[in-house]
């Protein structure tokens, strides 16, 4: 289909989405949220594509959700939409690993959608905030539930309530996101980390994403015997007798996804 809000492109193994919203920052309309579902369906149901990278411009990831789309929305609007869940959950619920690539701004939804990729590489410019406080409202897209098991009951506090923004070294300093990348090379290795993934066998990518999920969801106890049954279970896969395979006779594994 053709997309007005994002760019959808294949590269190699590795599907990559562009928001691409220029003048209003990437901000999130819910034409662009509802693009990206369909976009993330699209790779979800891809056999060729084994991870997906979404990523924004140099200037903004996205400034957050489109103030000037939902000013006047009522009450009774946001309830009956059950404003904008249903898009936003696209994100979280892809089983392939979803990487977001963030230079410049991450505020609000933008910061909130970040978050529920499987991980962020920062570029050196990003800047990570949720300042719906200054709007009156407060994050609607898990910002305060995934910030907070992120960063930490304290900062995450600080952060909501003032609606400061947070460099890329203070998010990497506090376990937001998992590297951070000169900007000029942000997309580059977003990429190579995501071919590295995609190159791996399938049924073990989406059962390691399933498994650390589950350390969000559930007790020590509970989080261990899930991972344990899913480690049994890969026994029963071709790559696991193919990885092990090429281990043993000192070659690259060549998996088949199966
Ligand atoms: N929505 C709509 N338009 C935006 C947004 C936005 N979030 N952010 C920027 N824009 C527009 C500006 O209005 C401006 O448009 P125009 O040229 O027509 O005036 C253009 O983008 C460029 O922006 P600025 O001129 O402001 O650029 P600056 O470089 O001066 O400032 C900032 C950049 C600091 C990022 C600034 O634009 C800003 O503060 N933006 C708003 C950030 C914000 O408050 N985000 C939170 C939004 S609320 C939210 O995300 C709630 C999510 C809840 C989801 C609920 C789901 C259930």
């Amino acid at each position: 289909m053709a997309y007005e809000n994002i760019i959808v492109e294949t590269k190699g193994h590795v599907g990559l989405i562009t928001l691409n919203r220029p003048k209003a920052l990437n901000a999130l309309s819910q034409a662009l949220i509802a693009e990206l579902g369909k976009a993330l369906d699209g790779f979800e149901a891809d056999d060729d594509i084994g991870a997906i990278v979404l990523t924004g411009s140099e200037k903004a990831f996205a400034a957050g959700a489109d103030i000037k789309e939902m000013a006047s929305k009522t009450f009774t609007q946001c309830y009956l939409e059950d404003f904008i869940t249903k898009g936003w959950e696209a994100v979280s619920k892809v089983r392939k690993p979803v990487i977001a690539a963030v230079a410049g701004y991450a505020l609000g939804g933008g910061c909130e959608v970040a978050m529920m990729c499987d991980f962020i590489l920062a570029a050196d410019t990003a800047k990570f905030g949720q300042p719906e406080i200054t709007l009156g409202v407060i994050p609607g897209a898990g910002g305060t539930q995934r910030l907070t098991r992120l960063v930490g009951k304290s900062k995450a506090m600080e952060m909501i309530l003032t609606g400061r923004m947070m460099d890329a070294q203070e998010a990497e300093r506090s376990g937001l996101v998992s590297r951070i990348v000169p900007a000029g090379e942000l997309l580059e290795e977003a990429l190579k980390v995501a071919e590295r993934i995609a190159s791996m066998g399938r049924p073990s990518v989406l059962a390691a994403k399933e498994a650390v999920e589950r350390a969000y969801e559930s007790t020590l106890a509970e989080g261990v015997r899930f991972e344990r049954r899913l480690f049994h279970a890969l026994f029963s896969t071709d790559d696991q007798k193919e990885g092990m395979a090429a281990f043993a006779e000192k070659r690259q594994p060549n998996f088949k996804n199966r």
